[in-house]
């Protein structure tokens, strides 16, 4: 048993997020360590199976084909680096429901259904039917958290959103014109710095930002493979590119958060 002297300082830290108290805490706790772990392992060291789909600048985008009772569930994977806004930023606009009209274009209907902390959110979302499968709906916790930079103590830190399908009492799954999509999707974010040489102030021409964006969306019910497959090569490009650009322009005239 641990026993500390007087004046020790405990080996682990406490929790700090007030989200800790709640009942998907544990759920959140497993699926972010999990997600962020496969988020940092890159593309050559995830296994056979992975092609190359989008590319686009710095913007790379994989995916893996995959399906489960006929249905496409394929793993994605894209990497991108943008000059000029911090992970922090990037990870900020991702999650605040205020933005999400604002970037998300096949968004119809978004609901906070419940906000757990100031880091943590249960949305319920409709998206634009998509001919000919019926309307989808989907309902997920939201997860945004600081990973303090473990190899270098100086450096920014990284920073994350997981969002992972859950459940709610009140809004049961395929009851009205919708069928429910699960997912899993993290975004995470690493800010680089390369200070001015004069020894100048830092400036967003000095910094930027890699995003690595994974996710795995199951339709939930009848959509054909090619449609969906598709759908996914025309809009996650298309969601990356417009979310980013949103960031920039967002964040061009404010000072930068670190
Ligand atoms: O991660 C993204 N957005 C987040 C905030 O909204 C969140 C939600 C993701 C929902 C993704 C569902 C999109 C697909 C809807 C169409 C399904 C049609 C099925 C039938 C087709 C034949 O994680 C960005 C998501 C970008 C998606 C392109």
């Amino acid at each position: 048993r641990d026993r500390l002297k007087s004046g020790q300082v405990p080996v682990t830290p406490p929790a700090t997020s007030p989200a800790c108290q709640h009942r998907l805490w544990p759920e959140i706790e497993s699926v972010v360590k999990q997600q962020v772990a496969w988020a940092r392992t890159g593309i050559g060291e995830c296994g056979q199976g992975w092609q190359l789909f989008a590319e686009d600048g710095e913007m790379r985008m994989y995916r893996r084909e995959e399906e489960v009772d006929g249905m496409a569930v394929d793993p994605l994977k894209a990497v991108h680096t943008v000059p000029g806004i911090t992970g922090h930023e990037v990870c900020h606009y991702f999650f605040g429901p205020q933005y999400r009209y604002d970037w998300e274009t096949t968004l119809e209907q978004m609901t906070v259904l419940e906000t757990v902390s100031d880091d943590t959110l249960v949305f319920l979302q409709t998206h634009k039917r998509i001919w000919p499968a019926s309307q989808r709906d989907v309902l997920f916790w939201s997860h945004m958290r600081k990973l303090p930079n473990e190899n270098d103590r100086d450096g920014p830190d990284l920073w994350t959103v997981v969002n992972n399908s859950t459940t709610h009492l009140d809004y049961p799954p395929n009851v009205g014109k919708c069928v429910r999509i699960y997912l899993k999707v993290c975004l995470l974010c690493q800010t680089r710095v390369d200070p001015p040489k004069d020894g100048a102030p830092l400036t967003r021409d000095n910094i930027s930002c890699k995003i690595t964006y994974c996710s795995v969306v199951n339709p939930g019910g009848w959509a054909p493979a090619s449609v969906l497959r598709a759908v996914y090569k025309r809009e996650y490009p298309k969601f990356l590119k417009r979310f980013t650009a949103y960031v920039v322009n967002q964040t061009k005239n404010k000072p930068i958060m670190f």
